[in-house]
């Protein structure tokens, strides 16, 4: 049995949209962000820093959402370029880039949503973290402008690390038309629609768009 962890919203959507595009069944554990059940000492033997995704699958646990996509491709392929391959150290670099999207879409969630009183906030790294994003959004605006996804060969699971990059980002900033369009694309595929249905009810964003407040 495979069985993932996870949080509506969080990262571990990553994971779950991937399970889908590849065909498998699997068990969802949903948690709380909120309710610190992350931190219950039988949650960390299974992802030690108190985050999702964990996967449990194949009698391993594995606890970072890159390390899992590349771990399901190695062992289920067809959704990347095999070692040694053209094209897999393009695949490679866009599913590192994930995380640099990752990171300043976590800065602008704990800005925005996650500190409560806007005493705590800074506008400041607000304004940054959302000039940075937009800056990486730039360099997939690049790519998905002469091509459907983001390897010239078509769709794999970096799009699904990045896909997910940009359901957060839309929030902080404005999509570029290709960006938007390439959305657009990955949002018709069957697998993105049963995973968004698994997602769960909304914990983090519950608004479309979180400007920047004046400094
Ligand atoms: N680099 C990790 C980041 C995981 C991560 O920070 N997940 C967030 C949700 S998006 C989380 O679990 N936060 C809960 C917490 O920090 O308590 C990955 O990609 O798996």
């Amino acid at each position: 049995m495979i069985r993932l962890h996870h949080i509506p919203q969080a990262r571990s959507f990553r994971t779950l949209w991937l399970l889908e595009e590849m065909g498998l069944e699997f068990e969802v554990v949903e948690h709380s962000i909120f309710d610190r059940s992350l931190r219950d000492p039988d949650y960390l033997a299974l992802s030690p820093a108190g985050r999702v995704p964990a996967l449990e699958i194949d009698g391993l646990v594995l606890f970072e959402s890159g390390a899992i996509t590349e771990y399901l491709c190695e062992t289920r392929p067809g959704f990347a370029p095999a070692p040694g391959a053209a094209g897999r150290a393009d695949w490679l670099e866009w599913l590192h880039f994930a995380e640099t999207i990752g990171q300043h879409c976590a800065n602008l969630t704990q800005n925005h949503i996650v500190l409560r009183e806007d005493w705590m906030r800074s506008p400041t790294l607000m304004k940054l973290e959302a000039r940075r994003l937009a800056a990486c959004l730039a360099v997939v605006d690049k790519a998905v402008a002469r091509q459907d996804w983001l390897l010239p060969g078509g769709f794999s699971a970096v799009d699904t690390n990045v896909g997910y990059g940009i359901e957060v980002a839309r929030r902080f900033v404005e999509l570029t038309p290709a960006v938007q369009d390439y959305r657009a694309r990955y949002r018709e595929r069957p697998a993105f629609a049963r995973a968004a249905a698994r997602d769960g009810v909304p914990q983090l964003y519950t608004r479309d768009f979180y400007p920047v407040p004046d400094a």
